[in-house]
């Protein structure tokens, strides 16, 4: 049996970060979550690319551009999407969501969804370091697995494979 797991490992690898400044107070918060989250596990801080960006909609074409550069191991995409009084809260929360989604299904990197989509701004800051851990730190260490997973599957089955002399 071959079980592939990622570690939690972050030396040499890679990370864009992408922030919006919609909802600041929170997404600050998960930034320095996820900042300390790579950096504690080795992550190298000039390996770290931080962009910030308007609203999490603005995520969307932010990550094509980053998909098409390759640079990274992994992106993760923070945010903070709280009700108001409109439909606009609905809209944004699915087309972020979906658009991660759909570019996971294609992209060979890793994209790992850090976007916060409550009901009030309390339960946002409570998940974002004040009372429910920081989801910008646990999106980092997904990060980090998913960024060595990647690794693994290529090493541990391409590898293999291919010196058993099978095709790939
Ligand atoms: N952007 C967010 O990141 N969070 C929100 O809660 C939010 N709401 O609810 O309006 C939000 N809207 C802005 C949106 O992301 C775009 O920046 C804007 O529509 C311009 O494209």
């Amino acid at each position: 049996m071959m079980v592939i797991q990622g570690g939690y490992n972050g030396e040499g690898l890679k990370v864009a970060i992408v922030v919006p400044r919609f909802n600041d107070l929170v997404t600050s918060k998960l930034l320095e979550g996820a900042l300390d989250g790579l950096m504690r596990h080795g992550v190298s801080e000039k390996d770290i690319t931080v962009v910030k960006i308007p609203g999490s909609m603005e995520a969307i074409y932010t990550l094509r551009k980053l998909l098409d550069l390759e640079l990274h191991d992994a992106i993760i995409v923070l945010g903070a999407v709280i009700r108001g009084e409109t439909y606009h809260f609905n809209v944004v929360a699915n087309e972020i969501g979906k658009a991660v989604a759909q570019f996971n299904m294609k992209s060979d990197i890793p994209i790992v969804f850090g976007v916060l989509t409550t009901d009030t701004l309390e339960q946002a800051l409570n998940r974002a370091g004040a009372k429910s851990g920081n989801k910008g730190f646990e999106a980092a260490m997904v990060a980090i697995e998913m960024a060595n997973l990647r690794k693994q599957l290529r090493r541990d089955l391409f590898e293999t494979s291919n010196s058993n002399g099978r095709e790939r």
